[in-house]
């Protein structure tokens, strides 16, 4: 209860920032993207990661409007970038099941798109494989976002249970292999198999594979080697402040 009240006042006062990992098209060394992660800056404990509030929002159901703010936030900041001339990224959003089964999300999505200016293909929503496969209730949300023009990815993949035909169906752009697989790349000849399955499954699809959690030059060479498309993860950047995304990207693209 105590920690409901403190992320109240942290969405009242402004306390929650984002920041923003990049992602790499594996093909031109450019970046294709960013993800948009919150943190909590408290002045009492400083930057605290999403992992230890995240739950609780969930739980309190202030992801409601905690998941709201990213939206915006990170649909202003991306419109803010294109207006600064940068070059166009899509911004990559993590969603709660909780925001999706909102009976208004599509509109609020749709109203932040108005509101902020922000062309809805550079919008992706990730969800997690659990989310996507949870019956018609889904499927009809999925569709309506992608009605709207937002891009949809499926976060964690490989960890959840998918059906492969619900994957042909579902309006989804992109699989992010989960970052379990991306870490045991060296030592886990069973992990590489799965990476180049996930990868092949995905182009059948005709879907982009991303992988994240990618740190070495290791793992960045056997992902090129398999034609995955876009890599994210600390070998290039960890997630940083907006105002250091313009520098790195005049600086790559
Ligand atoms: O940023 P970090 O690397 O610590 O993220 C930890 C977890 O928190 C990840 O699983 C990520 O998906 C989740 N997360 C980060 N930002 C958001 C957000 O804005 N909304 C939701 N629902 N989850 C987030
Ligand atoms: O679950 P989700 O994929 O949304 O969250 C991504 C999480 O992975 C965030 O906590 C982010 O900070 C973290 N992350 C991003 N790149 C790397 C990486 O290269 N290594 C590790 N260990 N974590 C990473
Ligand atoms: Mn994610
Ligand atoms: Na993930």
């Amino acid at each position: 209860l105590k920690t409901e009240n403190l992320l109240r006042k942290a969405l009242d006062r402004g306390e929650f920032v984002l920041h923003y990992q990049p992602q790499m098209d594996a093909r031109h060394n450019t970046i294709s993207g960013v993800e948009a992660l919150i943190r909590w800056n408290n002045p009492q404990l400083g930057m605290v990661p999403p992992g230890e509030f995240i739950a609780i929002a969930e739980e309190t159901g202030l992801i409601v409007p905690i998941g709201e703010w990213v939206l915006r936030t990170a649909c202003q900041q991306n419109k803010k970038w294109q207006d600064m001339g940068l070059p166009s990224m899509v911004m990559s959003v993590n969603l709660s099941i909780w925001q999706f089964y909102q009976t208004d999300f599509v509109e609020k999505v749709s109203a932040i798109l108005d509101e902020t200016g922000l062309n809805p293909k550079y919008l992706e929503l990730e969800i997690t494989e659990s989310m996507a496969m949870n019956g018609d209730t889904a499927t009809i949300v999925l569709q309506e976002l992608k009605k709207l023009g937002v891009k949809i990815a499926i976060d964690d993949f490989g960890t959840g249970y998918s059906s492969l035909s619900y994957l042909k169906q579902f309006p989804i752009d992109h699989l992010k292999i989960d970052k379990s697989f991306i870490n045991d790349i060296s030592h886990e000849a069973g992990d590489q198999d799965i990476i180049t399955t996930i990868i092949a499954l995905g182009h059948n699809l005709k879907l982009k594979v991303i992988a994240e959690g990618v740190e070495t030059k290791e793992q960045l060479d056997f992902l090129k080697q398999y034609q995955c498309d876009v890599i994210q993860g600390y070998y290039f950047s960890k997630p940083i402040d907006s105002n250091n995304i313009p520098n790195m990207i005049s600086y790559t693209n």
